[in-house]
């Protein structure tokens, strides 16, 4: 049920003081401003009450609008202002406020506060984004996920930008604009929207070997989550932790969600797009307002900094992981999230992340793509945001006070007193004052550098091939077979045959069988000695020898965490059933299994010819969620179609619901029948002879075994057995 609290995320903070308005400001607090409350006056932004908004001011009844208009003036100004240019990357996003809890204190690691303190309950606001389109984009693009999670704690905001992937395509920050200039729309004729299908995003790709282990993740199904509650998340950099005694160790941080990591098929992804492209907002948005809580433990591999260097990898390449098995996630604390935003702009849009923003006890490492990135945050919030003032939007500040000698610029809203900004100062007490490390000052690690300083990257980043074989060698045979079809896809999109080519080049590195495979949908043959591309991506004077990638067998032959099918729970909380009925439906049959669906925390949608209520054979009346228009079976996880006579035939008759069942089918999805509902499965091209994931019997006994086939996600292995496409 609807658990929402009166406040909004912002203001409940604020209100906690957990979001401080900005020190000695004479600003109002924050008031809820809902549709009920109807005492308000309206006014202009300058507080003028206003007597009329429905007509300008004219010459006359029917006369010219006059200039002097000032309240028409500032309405439309404010309107032609309303938007600021969208995250180069990231546009497309969704945010949610929630908490972090501790499991149990890690200071023996670390000295932050929210990662000692297992009593605080540490506020966070998150926002999921995929990567390449603009804010319309559909959420089900085949892209990567941007998990970003600002830790609202008691010495200073915690940010930590993540992806749902552990690794990225490229390994310095030099080349970030050129890949993203590849995947983006193409500049000539700004096709293809939200889509890495195309020639500049693979002419690319071909000629970076380093990015061979990202690209398997991001043809793999991660690419098109179920839902963001069903994401991992990952900080993929290799971050430090520090402790009181200034120890350090290795961080590699992960979430792992409560709910399992589950995706959706690919035809599914581009059905929805249509159907619903908020797909993955909606869902967000829905489970929180209904009490669903997304959850995820934070994780974290502990790496001593002695073993730097005991791995086949270099923990500052970001194109590597570190498997599990070496290094196993201990799980520290739970992320909930508990409280949508009141506003999308002000929050969502507003909310401004960093790299850069960390606490005392973490700090970075050299990973060069890590230092790219606490260069850009602030410089992209510049421009976006309009200013250096960002941090003071409600959604960005600190839960602590902010005291410093910065001041003014665009839309300051601090009003700083006295006459000192800078110190050290006589005539203010020195005020403010620096802080001792020991009472919470950040100090940085102090990392010895005794190096020539040169543009070059260490020959340990050079493998470029182990960890995506080790990937593709982990995955089901249902996953294999998605990552093939994906390749296949998005290559047979690319125009250019030398790209293709290219790439085939490259995944007979990773595994010839997959190459072949993709090689034969493309009308192409494998090479029996791909030619590297390297020569393309070194330095004018590089000596193309020097930069050959290293052939490195990796001793793990598979890891286990890399396979979402080893993260399927016991659960359908929060999972949507359409339950297909008519007119003179058994209702006995429809409520048996609706009650025992809800039971466990699902939502039983009845989808019918038409809106309104269907009369039962019983001639009770069941109301009607969505009708064969509006609803689809791709957004839905499983189907339950009643018995009923009357019912039974109305749906075998009906067009969309043949079809709703035979995408079900063909997506994998469990499906299940009433006994006496087999003459609608007959009239699909599945019918209703013994298959898996399909059951068929009587209401009661039906329940528990659809409910377990639902927590299993998809019935993948009735994959390779679709006959004709719905
Ligand atoms: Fe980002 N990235 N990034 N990135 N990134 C941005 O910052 C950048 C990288 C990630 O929901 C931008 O505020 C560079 C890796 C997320 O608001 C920008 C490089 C990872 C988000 C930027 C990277 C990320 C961003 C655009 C290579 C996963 C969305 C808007 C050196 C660990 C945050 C903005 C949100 C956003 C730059 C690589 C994650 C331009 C230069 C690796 C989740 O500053």
């Amino acid at each position: 049920m609807k658990k929402k609290s009166p406040k909004t995320g912002t203001e409940a903070a604020i209100d906690k003081k957990l979001v401080p308005q900005p020190e000695n400001a004479k600003t109002e607090k924050l008031k809820v401003h809902t549709a009920d409350s109807s005492e308000e006056s309206m006014t202009t932004n300058h507080g003028v009450k206003i007597n009329d908004d429905q007509n300008s001011l004219k010459a006359g009844e029917r006369g010219a609008t006059l200039l002097e208009d000032f309240i028409l003036r500032e309405k439309i100004t404010h309107f032609d202002h309303e938007r600021i240019p969208e995250r180069i990357v990231h546009a497309r996003g969704s945010g949610a406020h929630g908490v972090f809890k501790l499991y149990e204190s890690q200071s023996k690691f670390t000295k932050a506060h929210f990662l000692n303190d297992t009593e605080t309950e540490t506020p966070v606001f998150v926002r999921f984004s995929t990567v390449a389109g603009s804010r319309g984009s559909t959420d089900l693009a085949r892209d990567v996920r941007g998990f970003a999670v600002k830790f609202y704690t008691q010495e200073g905001n915690f940010d930590l930008v993540g992806n749902n992937m552990p690794v990225f395509f490229i390994q310095d920050a030099m080349k970030f604009p050129d890949l993203v200039h590849a995947v983006k729309p193409e500049p000539d004729n700004e096709i293809p929207q939200a889509a890495s299908a195309h020639d500049t995003f693979w002419d690319f790709i071909s000629m970076m070997p380093e990015s061979a282990h990202m690209i398997m993740w991001l043809m793999s199904d991660r690419a098109i989550p179920r839902s963001y509650r069903m994401m991992e998340g990952f900080g993929v950099h290799t971050f430090r932790l520090i402790n009181d005694k200034g120890d350090a160790s290795f961080v590699k941080f992960h979430w792992k969600p409560l709910l399992g990591v589950h995706s959706v098929a690919w035809d599914e992804a581009q059905n929805i797009s249509g159907k619903d492209p908020d797909f993955h907002r909606r869902d967000l948005w829905d489970a929180i307002e209904a009490g669903a809580f997304p959850e995820w433990e934070l994780g974290v591999q502990i790496v001593p900094e002695a073993d730097e260097f005991k791995f086949e990898f270099d923990l500052l390449d970001p194109t590597k992981i570190i498997p599990e098995e070496l290094v196993p996630v201990q799980r520290i604390g739970k992320m909930t999230l508990n409280h949508n935003p009141d506003n999308f702009f002000a929050e969502t849009e507003q909310v401004a992340f960093h790299v850069g923003h960390i606490v005392p006890g973490i700090d970075f490492t050299n990973d060069p793509l890590l230092q790219g990135r606490l260069f850009s945050y602030t410089d992209t919030q510049l421009i976006r945001l309009g200013g250096p003032n960002f941090h003071e939007i409600p959604i960005n500040r600190p839960v602590v006070p902010v005291h410093n000698n910065q001041r003014d610029g665009f839309m300051r809203q601090t009003i700083n007193r006295g006459k000192t900004s800078y110190g050290p100062n006589g005539l203010g007490n020195n005020d403010p004052q620096q802080v001792k490390a020991t009472d919470g000052g950040f100090t940085s690690y102090t990392e010895r550098v005794d190096a020539k300083k040169v543009r070059a990257r260490s020959k340990s980043f050079f493998d470029h091939f182990s960890q995506a074989r080790l990937f593709y060698n982990s995955q089901s045979a249902p996953e294999k077979n998605h990552l093939i079809d994906a390749f296949s896809f998005e290559l047979g999109k690319v125009k250019t045959v030398a790209i293709r080519q290219r790439m085939i080049g490259i995944l007979s590195l990773i595994d010839r069988k997959l190459a072949t495979e993709v090689a034969f949908g493309l009308g192409l043959v494998v090479p029996e000695k791909p030619e590297l591309p390297v020569n393309k991506s070194i330095p004018a004077d590089g000596n193309p020898a020097d930069f050959e990638p290293l052939q490195v067998e990796s001793k793990l032959k598979s890891s286990a965490a890399l396979s979402m099918a080893n993260t399927v729970k016991d659960t359908i909380k929060s999972r949507k059933i359409a339950i297909l009925a008519a007119d003179g439906v058994d209702g006995k049959s429809l409520n048996a299994v609706k009650a025992a669906l809800e039971a466990e925390g699902a939502i039983a949608e009845v989808i019918a010819p038409r809106l309104g209520s269907i009369v039962a054979a019983g001639k009770e009346k069941i109301p009607v969620d969505q009708s064969f228009l509006t609803a689809a079976s791709v957004l839905f996880d499983a189907v339950y179609v009643p018995g009923g006579e009357a019912s039974v035939k109305a749906v075998a008759a009906e067009a969309n619901a043949v079809h709703f069942l035979n995408e079900a089918f063909k997506h994998c999805k469990a499906i299940a029948a009433d006994q006496g509902a087999k003459a609608v499965l007959d009239a699909t091209y599945f019918g209703s002879a013994k298959q898996p994931g399909l059951l068929i019997g009587d209401a009661n006994k039906l329940a528990a075994e659809f409910i377990a086939a639902i927590a299993r996600h998809r019935v993948w292995e009735r994959e390779p057995a679709r006959k004709v496409p719905a």
